[in-house]
């Protein structure tokens, strides 16, 4: 008898326990975790264009905090997003360059990734699109992986000749192209998401969706091309002498894509920046519509009030500010990022937070935020002062690095660029956002410099080794002018 008793109150003690671990993992929030390719501020709510069209967006940064003032940790995919995925910086894990694996860096070797750990910490972790840079990533990071699909398939709606009219343009195009919005790789993404948005879950969920568009080649259904004519599309604000105060390296820094069809030299001279600039106002646009998708999805499913929404860019982008394209440089069009968190029950709607935050403060905020363990060796800081006080005290600078020794340090008031060669920028945000003059050589600002200067790295790791050359692969030593 004694043991029955024993036995049923071990069963009850069992079914107890397993209430109570229900009862909390009910208790979590999920979170949808939305990673956008190459979206510079060209966003309506971040004021990097005029004529930007991102109704959606807007919308989410109005249900909780935009970060006005958030910088990636290097300005390209790979190692951008391996020091997201981390939370660690690329000169302490190694991952500097889009031609590396990531876990092919020694120090990354068993790094844990934010859905590794979600999935370790009891969440249901699904993903599709692009999160990791290649492929799906780590094949342990998710419970659910959907899908991902590459460029190739758009090869016949093309052509041979392109579209954007630039001469053997490659990758390097853009313009409208004969597809519904549901074709497109981010629609067929989006409407997959959505559909795991419509179901129950026995464990919270961590849900990662990761649209590719902006990324080149800009192209867009034509009905989201054509909401920007090219008669009344707005150049990104420039001036012609803006390259004159740069140093040796700043100016090596612009000539990155020189050889390649979308230098400025080429785009000028087929007389094609204005398209360029309509194609991307339209790609955002086009992704913004993802987005918009994703939220009606969410907002309609049962999960709408206990989601956590992030949606983050890996790196900005350049059309021809200080003459450069694309990303790899060190300034502002490059390393701002749009950053918008909503969390129920921490953030309030319309909050707007200037501080200087980082991409690697995502994975210590998203471990707080849902009340798991944070992850080892982390280099963020969780952003919670910030989502419940948007304008809360914060000491931490921005750190931006492009391959070893090529550093940026970006507070609220200023951006400090230190080359690997030793040469220096400085930019005066309260009175320059552009990045239009450099102070650098000004003596009265050498104390300044000298202050942002002791947040710079004082030791960088070696790189991870290096893949095989790619048919993109630009010869470029980023060491020296
Ligand atoms: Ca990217
Ligand atoms: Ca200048």
């Amino acid at each position: 008898m004694r043991e029955i008793r024993s036995v049923a109150s071990f069963i009850v003690l069992v079914l107890a326990t397993q209430a109570s671990i229900e009862c909390i993992a009910a208790e979590k929030p999920n979170v949808l975790f939305i990673a956008i390719d190459d979206l510079n501020d060209w966003v309506g709510c971040l004021d990097g264009h005029p004529q930007s069209k991102t109704p959606h967006m807007d919308d989410l940064a109005k249900r909780g905090v935009l970060f006005t003032n958030a910088h990636c940790q290097a300005p390209i995919c790979q190692p951008s997003r391996s020091s997201l995925l981390t939370g660690t910086y690329p000169w302490s894990n190694g991952v500097y360059d889009i031609e590396q694996e990531m876990r092919e860096a020694p120090l990354l070797k068993d790094a844990v990734t934010i859905p590794q750990h979600f999935r370790k910490n009891g969440y249901h972790t699904i993903g599709a699109g692009k999160i990791y840079h290649r492929g799906e990533g780590d094949v342990d990071a998710w419970d659910e992986w959907g899908i991902r699909h590459g460029w190739g398939w758009m090869g016949k709606l093309i052509g041979p000749e392109g579209v954007s009219g630039l001469p053997e343009p490659s990758i390097f195009d853009f313009g409208p192209i004969e597809v519904p919005p549901e074709e497109m790789n981010d629609g067929r993404v989006t409407t997959w998401a959505s559909e795991q948005l419509q179901k129950e879950y026995d464990k919270p969920f961590f849900l990662a969706v990761g649209l590719i568009t902006p990324h080149l080649p800009l192209f867009t259904p034509t009905e989201f091309y054509d909401q920007f004519p090219l008669t009344s599309t707005l150049l990104p604000e420039v001036r012609a002498n803006d390259l004159d105060d740069l140093p040796p390296m700043g100016l090596k820094f612009t000539r990155y894509f020189d050889s390649t069809p979308m230098s400025h030299h080429n785009i000028t001279r087929h007389g094609l920046w204005t398209k360029a600039v309509a194609s991307y106002l339209a790609c955002s646009t086009y992704t913004d519509y993802c987005v918009g998708q994703l939220l009606a999805a969410l907002d309609k499913s049962d999960h709408a009030n206990d989601t956590i929404v992030v949606l983050w860019s890996d790196h900005g982008f350049h059309i021809g500010e200080k003459m450069h394209w694309e990303k790899r440089s060190l300034w502002e069009e490059s390393t701002r990022v749009p950053l918008m968190i909503v969390a129920p029950d921490v953030t309030k709607p319309g909050g707007r937070c200037s501080r200087p935050v980082e991409l690697i403060d995502l994975f210590p905020t998203l471990t707080e935020l849902c009340d798991i363990p944070a992850a080892a060796a982390q280099q963020g800081d969780s952003l919670l002062p910030l989502l419940k006080d948007p304008s809360h005290e914060w000491n931490h600078p921005a750190i931006t690095t492009q391959m070893i020794g090529n550093h940026s340090v970006r507070t609220e008031h200023w951006r400090y660029i230190r080359y690997a060669n030793g040469d220096e920028e400085l930019y005066d945000h309260h009175k320059d956002p552009h990045e239009f003059e450099n102070l650098a050589e000004q003596s009265e600002y050498a104390a300044i410099m000298q202050e942002l200067a002791a947040h710079l790295p004082v030791k960088e790791v070696p790189s991870g080794p290096r893949l095989p050359k790619q048919k993109y692969t630009q010869e470029f030593d980023w060491s020296r002018p």
